[in-house]
This record gives C-alpha cells, sequence and structure tokens, in this order.
C-alpha cells in the first residue's frame, strides 16, 4: 500500500500512517487504504490487538490542507472518512492509539476511536477544525463527549487552542502518558502483554464496556464468561490456586 503500513509481530498488528513527509496529513487514498489495512488486522486470526500509530515525527496532522476538490463535505466525510470511522467503532479487538509529536483535527478524531491511548510526553494536540471554519467530525465529538466533561470539550473546541498532553491526560484524553524516550519501548510492551493474555477475556471486557443497558450487559456477561470458562488459561489458574491448598 502507499500511504499505510501494516506489520504483524507477536500477536500484535500494527496500522501506520504512512506520509511522514506530510505529518501523516490525512488524504482519500490514506483514509481508504487504511480502512483496508484494519479490516485485514480484524480478519486476521493470529491478530489479537491493534495498534494505530505515525510513521516519522507526528501521529497525524489532520486532513491534508493542500487537496483542492469541488466535493461537498459532507458527501466527502460520508464517502472517505465514515468507513474508516465505522471500521474503527465496530472492530472488537482492542484497538491502541500509539501517539506522538502532533495530533490535529481529524488525526485527532481517529486517535480519540482507539480504546487506549499511549501518549509520549511531548505531544501537542490541536482541536484546529474551528481555525478553518469547520466543525469537528470523523467521529471526534461523539467520542469527546464521552471521554471529557461536556464543558471543557466545548470550550476547547471554541478555542482551536493546541494543548500539551499534560493537559490532555487531565482532560482524560490520555490512557498512559510516557517520558519520549521510553514511549517506542512502553508501547510495544503495552500491546504485546495485552496480546498474551486470554483473547475472549480481553475483547469480553471491551464487549462489556460497550454495552447500552444493564439488561445487555448481564445477556452479554453470560456469553463472554461461558466462553472464558472453557478456556485453558482459565483451567490451568484454577488448578493452580487449588494445588496450592
Ligand atoms: O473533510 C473533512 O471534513 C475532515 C476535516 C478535517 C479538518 C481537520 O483535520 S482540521 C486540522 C487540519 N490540520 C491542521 O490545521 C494542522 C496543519 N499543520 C500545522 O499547523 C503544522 O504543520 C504543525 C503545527 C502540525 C507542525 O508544524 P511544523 O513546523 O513542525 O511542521 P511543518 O513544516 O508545518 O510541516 C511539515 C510538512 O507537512 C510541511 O510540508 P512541506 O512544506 O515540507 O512540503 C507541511 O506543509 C506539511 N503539513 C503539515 N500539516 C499538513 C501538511 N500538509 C497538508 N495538510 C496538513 N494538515
Amino acid at each position: 500500500m502507499e500511504t499505510i503500513q501494516v506489520e504483524r509481530r507477536n500477536r500484535v498488528g500494527w496500522l501506520k500512517w504512512n506520509r511522514p513527509e506530510k505529518l501523516n496529513a490525512l488524504n482519500a487514498t490514506l483514509l481508504r487504504e487504511a480502512a483496508e489495512g484494519l479490516l485485514a488486522l480484524e480478519s486476521d486470526d493470529e491478530v489479537r490487538v491493534i495498534v494505530l500509530v505515525g510513521e516519522g515525527r507526528a501521529f497525524s496532522s489532520g486532513q491534508d490542507l493542500t487537496i483542492e476538490s469541488d466535493a461537498d463535505y459532507g458527501t466527502y466525510l460520508e464517502d472517505v472518512y465514515h468507513p474508516l470511522v465505522r471500521a474503527l467503532e465496530g472492530c472488537k479487538k482492542p484497538l491502541i492509539a500509539g501517539i506522538h509529536g502532533v495530533v490535529a483535527g481529524a488525526g485527532l478524531s481517529l486517535a480519540l476511536a482507539a480504546d487506549v491511548r499511549i501518549v509520549a510526553r511531548s505531544t501537542k494536540f490541536s482541536s484546529a477544525f474551528i481555525k478553518i471554519g469547520l466543525v469537528a467530525d470523523a467521529g471526534g465529538p461523539y467520542h469527546l463527549s464521552r471521554l471529557m466533561r461536556p464543558d471543557l470539550a466545548l470550550d476547547w473546541m471554541w478555542s482551536g487552542r493546541t494543548i500539551d498532553a499534560e493537559q490532555a491526560e487531565r482532560y482524560g484524553l490520555v490512557t498512559e502518558l510516557v517520558e519520549d524516550e521510553a514511549y517506542p519501548t512502553r508501547l510495544t510492551d503495552y500491546a504485546e502483554s495485552l496480546a498474551a493474555k486470554s483473547p475472549p477475556a480481553v475483547q469480553g471486557m471491551k464487549a462489556l464496556l460497550r454495552t447500552t443497558s444493564f439488561e445487555q450487559s448481564l445477556e452479554e456477561e453470560i456469553h463472554w464468561q461461558r466462553e472464558c470458562g472453557k478456556t485453558e488459561v482459565h483451567q490451568q489458574a484454577m488448578q493452580a490456586f487449588l494445588s496450592k491448598k
């Protein structure tokens, strides 16, 4: 693929935006290839965890602002952004965003779709949309309203401020803040240690936290616990505990 790299290592699938010379600005090719790459990783049984990262010195600088197009913006969103945004939201495997450098605009929206965000300390977060007279989009407002206090989210989006990673952590957008030198190793360790855990337990937790009603949660925990109970890892853990008695 031209604008995306897909790699598989130790049960982890890496989906890497690959336009480093443009700080991984998002164009239609990248967005389409990313959706394709994500679906390929999701349907690969060897892959248990998926990590989104940017090549070079940024996660993503957002929409490629150099593209001249007559397309209606709504249609562009529907045709080009939404297939990827839906694939991210529908992904059943754990999704980790590894964020460094800059994360701006629609790039931020994609990062917010992940389940967890491991962030290098020097990262700058830019809401940016308002600076070019647009609403936040690509699923960003949906995720922000669940991660942040709505008044703070609006205040940030309306201001267009660039914030540092500590502020983003206070806003609830950072799962783990890591020193820059430690960041690549920590990101790999986080992903690989999650991939070493029982897949139905890991995926089941994600599914259960996404249920939208108490009854649905009870219904789904029956399914997931039944699956987890059958796994070797659970049975061995029980035997190990009982043999110590
Ligand atoms: O369609 C839809 O509805 C989706 C809409 C989405 C809207 C958005 O995503 S809004 C956010 C748009 N992004 C921005 O406003 C950020 C624009 N970029 C910048 O402000 C700066 O590049 C940074 C502050 C991020 C980094 O600055 P710096 O000095 O470290 O790097 P640079 O020299 O500006 O950038 C390096 C290259 O990347 C440069 O190209 P060149 O001159 O070497 O050929 C620059 O033009 C290019 N680049 C950076 N960001 C973008 C970009 N090219 C196209 N689009 C970009 N967003």
